[in-house]
């Protein structure tokens, strides 16, 4: 049999959740259009007859001011680097090589190869496809010069299902020998329906508020009860916790309406995930300056890294 890990890495917005959803052929991974929109690590597990190939799946690699959410972010992606058999590092063709740094130095030492998998070719204007092999040329050298093993180059599109069979059929001649990490073949992630419901409604909270405001929410869930004898609902009450008073009014917005689109809107989607009705109740509640301080990102389940405790 064959088994391993494959992390999926890149900078924010790069296509990493969307991809893995894609060869899952499962949603375990929110997607919007927003940068930074994984906060943590999540595994997309798939068993085939061959084997077992489970995916990590990492937030966006960026520049991170020491002791915060951003801090948690990098760290997750950095700890996934640890002991795949092979990196997937997705890059937008249609941004720069200079804007790689921060994934290149993350990556500095790691001795796993990579595919350098160039994405959304479908949207690639004719300047920039004209510009791809000099981008690709320029992070085979940036990566070289820093000793990292490149085991191929390819062009993708999730969107368009272009590339992915080849990708995955390439990524499966990588994988070594092994027993199977996760033995049941029904499981496709690690995390329990509570954090999946948790993220359906961040999902919400970065589609339907203003730029900056997502980034400022987190989702607890307070309460989740799975229907027994006469309840067919499944009861879920959770709490958006936000950084400011002032927050608190637009997430709820005028008469209440906000909130009540975000509920509609999340209860469809977990209605859809659980295979059942569900309620939803949501509140807000302030949870001062949560994304800077280190037993607050605690309570909200996000742990620092020791090192970035230290401000
Ligand atoms: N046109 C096109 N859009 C894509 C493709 N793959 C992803 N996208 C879009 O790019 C945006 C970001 O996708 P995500 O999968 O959330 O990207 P990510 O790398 O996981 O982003 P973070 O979690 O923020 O790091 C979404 O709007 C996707 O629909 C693709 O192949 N083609
Ligand atoms: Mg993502």
């Amino acid at each position: 049999m064959k088994s391993g890990f494959i992390a999926i890495i890149g900078r924010p917005n790069a296509g990493k959740s969307t991809l893995l959803n894609l060869v899952l052929g499962a949603n375990v991974s929110i997607v919007t259009p927003k940068a930074q929109t994984t906060r943590e690590r999540v595994l997309g597990i798939l068993t085939e007859k061959c084997g077992q190939i489970v995916f990590v799946d990492t937030p966006g690699i960026h520049r991170a001011k020491e002791g915060g959410i951003n801090a948690f972010m990098v760290n997750e992606a950095r700890e996934a680097l640890e002991g795949p058999s092979l990196i997937w590092y997705l890059v937008d063709p249609s941004s720069a090589p200079k804007h790689e740094q921060a994934v290149l130095e993350l990556l500095a030492g790691s001795t796993v190869p990579v595919i350098l998998l160039f994405t959304k070719i479908d949207v690639l204007r004719a300047p920039q496809r004209a510009a791809l092999d000099r981008f690709e040329a320029e992070m085979k050298a940036a990566l070289s010069e820093k000793h990292i093993v490149v085991a191929g180059t390819m062009r993708i599109s999730a969107r368009k299902s272009q590339g992915i069979k080849e990708l995955v059929a390439q990524s499966w001649d990588r994988m070594p020998e092994g027993p199977l990490h996760y033995p049941d073949e029904e499981q496709i992630s690690d995390r329990p329906v509570r954090f999946f419901v948790a993220e359906k409604i961040r999902e919400q909270l970065l589609l339907q508020l203003g730029q900056e405001l997502p980034y400022s929410c987190a989702v607890e869930i307070e309460k989740f009860e799975e229907p027994s004898g006469e309840k067919r609902l499944t009861r879920i009450e959770a709490i958006i916790h936000v950084e400011r008073e002032s927050q608190k009014g637009m997430v709820i917005g005028k008469g209440g309406t906000k909130i009540k689109d975000i509920g509609q809107a999340a209860r469809a989607e977990i209605e859809r995930f659980i295979e059942g009705p569900a309620f939803l109740g949501l509140r807000v509640k302030v949870l001062k300056e949560w994304t800077r301080d280190a037993e607050a990102l605690k309570k909200m389940g996000y742990h620092l890294p020791e090192k970035s405790k230290a401000k």
